[in-house]
């Protein structure tokens, strides 16, 4: 058992051991970390002139430094520990384990604010290393054969395994006879053992930042204090909201909110990182950061979303009063060129949207948003900054986690969904839907509530109507809107005999043009036709 095999066995016992602490870490505190912690202790107890000359020489990168330093001395121990374990046995090398656990605790404790929990990634990674270490005592070091009876051993024939044919015993290499008793130490078994120690290891440090970043992200989202609008929303109309049972608010609660979007993992971008950068067919490119974009003008709107693949009498719409720098001031001030029409927007994780330039620039709200309903955007909504766009649907305007803005042109640059067989531009079609009574419900023979929400963003909706079986279109009684941008709920009253009933509904937008009849699907543009649905008094 050479001196470098012992000394492999501790320093994998020790990768594992900070690759599982790194992951507890990242679930219970990044800070809680024992290598974060005592490297933060020695930065405290290290004299001043010390610390001035670290600063000096090493910059910002001084907390790097340091923690690659405690890295170091770490692997140094580990291959201490495993030689401990070579020249006095297992019990040895777990009590010099526990005792490097025992500093890191100590470390992890001085900190201000410690709880009983922080303990967890020092001691779990602990118990982890100490099991590595007595695995691969197990199958590499203690494969060692009793030195003088090894050739008698072999010497038994017929082994069931079929390896280690007695004859030839002497002319192979030991590192091709695992698993069977060697004249040495099982090299290929501690090979092996290492190297899934350093696999599992690396993931458990990336398992750990990843987590970790994610409770950072979340943090800073718990913490930001949205400044407010310089040109706040009006207060909603009393009569926004009709309060009828079953019918969607006037406000979708955030937790409420629809959610649409390719990300399989939700992006956490830390506003601290975060920067958007405009550019392309433009005199000035500029990239902003959060705070920068946080010192600009903030502008209210109260903005209904509504996604593309939304079927007719779907629930992928909702509506925010959003809170964000508005995009034409931002755009004015690059200077877009002649000749460009639309904004290539890109997230965080390389999702794309087209969007025509004069609809950002004709006066809407059209809005980098940092707010929704009053808090931060939440992380699936797109915190730090998203866009939104009144009129369009959310896969031409509505871009999460935005970072990046080119100004360009249709016929030059294709966004995500547009290569993948939908529109390139993504006007809202005029829908309406009816919430109460739901598809299918039974409901008392006599007067019934029909109420439900229309919209045709940025145009309004001026009228709603309502069809009974074979009856008449008649005109519901629509609530009040704050503006052309939000959906609008409607209600109507109708005697209804016992029996099924078909009720449709349809809605005309402000230009004077009713939703038409014929259904379309979702694809390319946007579902078509009359929200109709079936329900029997009793
Ligand atoms: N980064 C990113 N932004 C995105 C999407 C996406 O897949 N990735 N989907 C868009 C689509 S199709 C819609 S309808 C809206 C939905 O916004 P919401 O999830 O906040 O309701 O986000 C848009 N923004
Ligand atoms: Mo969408």
């Amino acid at each position: 058992m050479p001196a470098w095999a012992a000394a492999l066995c501790g320093l994998t016992a020790g990768a594992v051991a900070l690759g599982v602490a790194a992951t507890a870490a990242g679930l219970v505190d990044p800070a809680a970390f024992p290598v974060a912690a005592v490297g933060n202790t020695l930065v405290d107890v290290s004299p001043g002139p010390l610390k001035d000359w670290a600063i000096r020489t090493f910059g910002s990168s001084d907390k790097a430094v340091v923690t690659a330093g405690v890295f170091v001395l770490l692997a140094l121990g580990a291959a201490g520990v495993g030689r401990l374990v070579r020249r006095r046995g297992l019990p040895y090398g777990l009590a010099g384990l526990a005792a490097f656990g025992a500093l890191g605790l100590a470390a992890v404790f001085t900190r201000p604010g410690a709880s009983a929990v922080d303990a967890l990634p020092t001691l779990l990674g602990v118990l982890a290393g100490g099991l590595t270490l007595a695995l691969l005592d197990r199958r590499a070091l203690a494969a060692v054969a009793p030195m003088p009876s090894a050739p008698t051993a072999s010497d038994e024939p017929g082994r069931p395994d079929g390896l280690g044919e007695p004859d030839h015993e002497g002319e192979r290499p030991a590192v091709m006879r695992a698993g069977g008793p060697a004249p040495g130490f099982d090299r290929r078994a501690l090979l092996g053992g290492a190297a899934g120690g350093v696999v599992l290891a690396g993931v458990g440090g990336v398992a750990g930042a990843l987590l970790g970043g994610h409770r950072a992200v979340d943090a800073a989202r718990n913490t930001l204090a949205l400044p407010r609008a310089v040109r706040p929303a009006t207060p909603l109309p009393g009569g926004a909201d009709l309060r009828i049972p079953g019918l969607s608010p006037f406000v979708t609660p955030n937790a409420d909110f629809y959610r649409v979007d390719t990300a399989f993992v939700v992006p956490r971008v830390d506003p601290r990182d975060w920067t958007l950068r405009v550019h392309g067919m433009v005199d000035r490119p500029v990239e902003i950061s959060f705070t920068d974009l946080l010192r600009r003008p903030l502008a209210e709107a109260d903005v209904t979303l509504t996604c593309v693949s939304n079927e007719v009498g779907g629930p992928y719409v909702g509506n925010a009063r959003w809170l964000g720098v508005r995009m034409a001031d931002v755009l004015r001030e690059v200077r877009p060129h002649a000749g460009a029409d639309m904004l290539l927007s890109t997230s965080a994780d390389g999702w794309t949207c087209g969007t025509p330039l004069e609809v950002v620039l004709d006066g809407r709200d059209a809005l980098f948003a940092v707010g929704m309903n009053g808090e931060p955007l939440p992380t699936e909504h797109g915190f730090p900054v998203r866009q939104v766009v009144p009129g369009l649907y959310g896969y031409v305007s509505a871009t999460k986690w935005v970072v990046d803005v080119k100004v360009t042109r249709f016929d030059r640059d294709t966004a995500y969904w547009t290569s993948r067989g939908w529109a390139a531009e993504g006007p809202i079609k005029t829908q309406s839907r009816i919430d109460v009574p739901a598809a299918g419900a039974a409901v008392p023979a006599g007067r019934t509530v029909i109420a439900g929400v229309a919209w045709a963003q940025h145009r309004g909706v001026a009228g709603v109507e309502v069809r009974v079986d074979r009856g008449e279109w008649r005109a519901a009684r629509l609530a009040v809107t704050p503006g052309p941008d939000t959906w609008r709920q409607w209600s109507i009253e109708a005697d209804l005999r016992p029996g099924g009933h078909t009720i449709a509904v349809r809605a005309t937008d402000g230009t004077g043009r009713t939703q038409p009849a014929e259904t379309a699907p979702p694809v390319p543009d946007g579902a078509s036709g009359y929200h109709v649905l079936e329900i029997t008094a009793t």
